[in-house]
């Protein structure tokens, strides 16, 4: 009776018509002659999602029968982007529902234009969650998401009059989302503050009781893979508060008494400054531990010694957001499990591994020891039983007994606990550091998980670092950089092979085939292979290579690069109201706005060709190649410099795209509001994109890889993914300007001690400023701030790079004005992007870090 009630997939559209029908009438109450595009959209939602489901529940049985090793990714942030159209196409279904909903009056496009992004992150690094999620489930991996529900997705960008970015709530949960599975059933109390006792019997173990404790609930997520019944899961944690809500509290007033029984999520920097770093703490923390206890809760039901807990589990920290996870797994083995110290050091650190995304010094993540010790007690015990026998080690060995502070051992059980593991066999690893690096003091203190001053700081990279089986960056530039500058010290002292590289990816199911379908079917076309072929193995893309010399197919090719243009002018007329020239090269930048990405160089740029157009005849004009310059992004909210730059690149865009000299030659745009939606339309259209950031600050960029894959050209610096994006296209293919790496620490050091005038060093960019600062685009001095970090200090070396930047805008120039050579770069660019799937990248993680194995869902499951 059971299997001859099982759902089966929908496959037809007779059966698709038939499932959207019953939820318009059983799921939404409604009818045929009141259903708008909203309610079309909902009720497909639900019918592809009893689809999603059927595949879901296979996926997770067969899980749950085999046993596999599972791999976690703990993330912060998932910027999943639209669901619809992706689950289609995933699924095979896309021309049945669009033929489906057709013959019941709709059109497909419409209803996939009704969806909200899902915006639970800030940038790449929640972008790059999202994709390995698709990859995961596309490679048959058994790799569940962790993350947090949040009420409100990153917010709004708003641009005002002026120019201004003005921030606003995104609750994008206001309609009911189709998306998830409530699971009320799945919760776990998580608590905060109270006290931690040691119980001074020389275990290390204490008793952590009092303060607040808050219900994690778990809400699913179903992630299908491309092409296969497998569908993972990406489990979000709502909190609850444990007793119900504090009515009493609330009505007298106290809204904030009322309210610290929650942990409110919200996605952004916006709500952190508002509701200070405590919130971020707590948020963190809980996340955290719902995570594990779910994890530990599933590894308890194979009935298998605790011991064996890393060969079922490996749980990936992306960043350092997850990192309390570290101390947490610990406490959860020796206080709760019994478990002796060194039993459970060794469990966590074959557990956990830990992908770097950052070697900015300001970037790295730090918690005040006062603060962790407020909310976590117990967790600051415990990294200080870390960090103690490292602190031990110096004292003795060096004398400095007197030195000792008190502070960091919190009673005298801590220290003869402390004391008590120094002696173990297993500390001599620890004790060698001193060995090896004999009265090296200094070393010492740049190693320690707490970083000294007013007050201490936990350094969530060291702890990341030390918890971890492996340590990695995410492409090769950005790896050596944290081998060689932020954790120099602990490849010294564990050994190199702990520290590795996984290239970022792009899942080529969103960012080619869903957000370009035309240039999708000439590729399927060309390569004679079943478009499910060279989408799970992007390296088939090389068959597109002596296409580049076949005139017919450049002309194809650049058929469909001018669509995209044209859809995206579409796009651009109907939500701003604005006429593109779809005649023009188009120029994209498009990411967060921030001082090491350099927008200030492209918009200082924009303006230097702006200046060279007014000065040169009509006649000189009309040889000009035209140009259409796009900018998306938003900043943090607190970040001055970074909006000030908003308001310059909008104030430029409406002096210049005002001016009839200049306008058919030359035109800015500033999108507002940038998301993985509007990127969606934006990067299919683009001929040239940059990524232009200081050498050695973007840790890979994956937005390069996107434009590429889509035949867009890359101008750029030798910085992250760069650099491997044009090993591979070659470097003919690719714009590359300015300083390299190793040249940078140098450069930064002249502008601090040999200080040049910019007028001297660089008078195109001392003209440019100088005409910003004279009001040419209004706004009198409101820019002085955002140019002099120019003209004084210079951090991101645009003086440096201005002149080589502006050379390499003119080859793009050169290189556009020969039309059938450039169809040819772009062809070849994407024909070979392969390695930039992130199908390759979950695999390297899966097969050189976690040790997990596909696990395909067999017919009987
Ligand atoms: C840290 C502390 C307190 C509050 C917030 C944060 C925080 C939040 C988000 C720190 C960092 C982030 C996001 C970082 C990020 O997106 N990094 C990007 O990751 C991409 C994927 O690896 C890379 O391609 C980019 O180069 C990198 O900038």
């Amino acid at each position: 009776v059971w299997k001859a009630g099982m759902r089966s997939l929908d496959k037809d559209v007779e059966s698709i018509t038939k499932s959207f029908v019953n939820h318009v009438q059983t799921s939404l109450a409604r009818q045929a002659h009141n259903l708008d595009d909203l309610g079309a959209y909902q009720a497909a939602a639900l019918s592809v999602r009893d689809n999603l489901l059927v595949n879901w529940n296979k996926t997770q049985l067969q899980y749950m029968r085999k046993s596999p090793k599972r791999a976690y990714y703990l993330s912060l942030e998932f910027l999943m982007g639209r669901t619809l159209d992706n689950a289609l196409l995933n699924l095979g279904l896309k021309d049945e529902y669009k033929d489906g909903v057709r013959l019941l009056g709709f059109n497909i496009e419409d209803i996939l234009e009704q969806e909200r992004d899902a915006a639970l992150g800030n940038g790449g690094l929640g972008r790059l969650a999202a994709c390995y999620l698709d990859s995961s489930a596309s490679q048959e991996l058994p790799l569940w998401g962790y993350g947090l529900r949040y009420k409100y997705g990153i917010f709004k960008q708003l641009i005002s009059p002026e120019g201004n970015q003005l921030e606003a709530p995104d609750p994008w949960l206001e309609h009911q989302n189709p998306w998830e599975l409530p699971r009320l059933d799945v919760a776990y109390e998580v608590r905060f503050y109270g006290r931690a006792e040691r119980l001074g019997d020389g275990s290390g173990r204490a008793l952590w009781t009092g303060g607040q404790e808050v219900l994690a609930i778990a809400y699913d997520v179903m992630i299908p893979g491309y092409n296969t019944a497998t569908t993972n899961n990406l489990r979000l944690w709502e909190s609850k508060p444990k007793r119900g809500f504090d009515l009493n509290s609330f009505n007298a007033g106290n809204y904030e008494g009322a309210l610290s029984r929650f942990v409110v999520l919200f996605a952004d920097f916006f709500a952190y400054r508002t509701f200070g770093k405590e919130l971020r703490l707590k948020q963190q923390y809980f996340w955290t531990a719902a995570s594990l206890s779910d994890i530990l809760r599933r590894f308890k039901n194979l009935n298998k010694p605790m011991s064996e807990f890393p060969e079922f589990v490996a749980i990936q920290l992306n960043d350092t957001h997850p990192t309390l996870a570290i101390p947490e797994l610990m406490r959860i083995l020796i206080d709760e499990e019994d478990l002796h110290w060194d039993a459970a050091w060794k469990i966590v650190t074959n557990t956990f591994f830990y992908t770097n995304h950052t070697v900015l010094p300001e970037a790295l993540e730090k918690w005040s020891v006062p603060l962790v010790e407020h909310v976590l007690p117990r967790h600051m015990q415990i990294i200080y039983d870390i960090v103690g026998p490292i602190y031990f080690c110096t004292l003795i060995i060096l004398h400095l007994t007197c030195q000792l502070d008190r502070t960091c051992f919190s009673s005298k059980a801590s220290v003869s606990f402390i004391y008590a593991r120094l002696c173990a066999l297993t500390m001599i690893k620890t004790v060698a550091v001193e060995k090896k690096f004999p009265g090296d003091r200094e070393r010492l203190a740049r190693m320690s998980l707490i970083e000294e001053g007013q007050p201490k700081q936990v350094r969530m990279a060291h702890l990341a670092c030390v918890g971890s089986r492996k340590v990695n960056g995410v492409a090769e530039l950005h790896s050596d950089l944290v081998r060689t500058t932020i954790l120099k010290d602990f490849v010294e002292f564990e050994g190199i092979s702990k520290f590795g590289n996984v290239t970022n990816g792009i899942t080529p199911r969103r960012w080619l085939d869903q957000c370009n379908p035309e240039l999708s079917a000439l590729i399927t076309k060309a390569l004679k292979l079943e478009k499910s072929v060279w989408l799970k193995d992007l390296t088939k893309l090389e068959g597109l290579l002596p296409f580049a010399e076949n005139k017919a197919f450049r002309k194809e090719w650049a058929g469909i690069k001018q669509r995209n243009k044209e859809r995206l002018a579409h796009y651009i007329e109907t939500t701003l109201g604005l006429t593109i020239n779809t005649k023009a090269l188009f120029d994209v930048q498009i990411k967060r706005l921030h001082e090491y990405k350099r927008q200030t160089l492209n918009i200082l740029g924009v303006i230097h060709r702006y200046l060279t157009l007014k000065n040169m005849t009509p006649a000189q004009r009309k040889k000009v190649n035209n140009r259409v310059v796009f900018f998306a992004g938003k900043a943090a909210p607190g970040y001055y410099i970074a909006k000030l730059t908003i308001r310059l690149i909008v104030n430029v865009a409406r002096t210049i795209n005002a001016d009839p000299d200049t306008r058919d030659y030359l035109t800015l745009y500033f999108l507002p509001d940038y998301s993985v939606s509007l990127a969606e339309v934006l990067i299919p259209a683009s001929d040239i994109s940059q990524h232009i950031s200081t050498a050695g600050t973007e840790a890979s960029g994956t937005s390069n890889m996107k434009f590429c894959l889509n035949g867009g050209l890359l101008l750029g610096t030798v910085d992250g993914a760069n650099i491997e994006i044009a090993e591979e296209v070659g470097e003919s293919n690719v714009f590359f300007f300015g300083h390299l790496t190793p040249a940078v620490e140098d450069l930064r050091y002249q502008h601090l001690y040999h200080h040049i005038p910019i007028e001297k060093k660089c008078p195109a960019l001392a003209h440019v400023l100088n005409q910003v600062s004279l009001g040419l685009f209004g706004d009198n001095e409101v820019y002085e701030p955002l140019l002099n970090t120019i003209r004084q200090g210079d951090y991101y070396l645009l003086s440096d790079d201005f002149d080589s930047y502006i050379a390499a805008l003119a080859m793009v120039d050169e290189a556009y004005s020969d039309t059938e050579e450039w169809i040819k770069k772009s062809i070849r660019t994407t024909a070979k992007m392969g390695k930039f799937s992130s199908d390759r990248a979950i695999n390297e993680y899966a097969e050189s870090y976690w040790n997990i194995e596909a696990t395909p869902i067999t017919p009987h499951s």
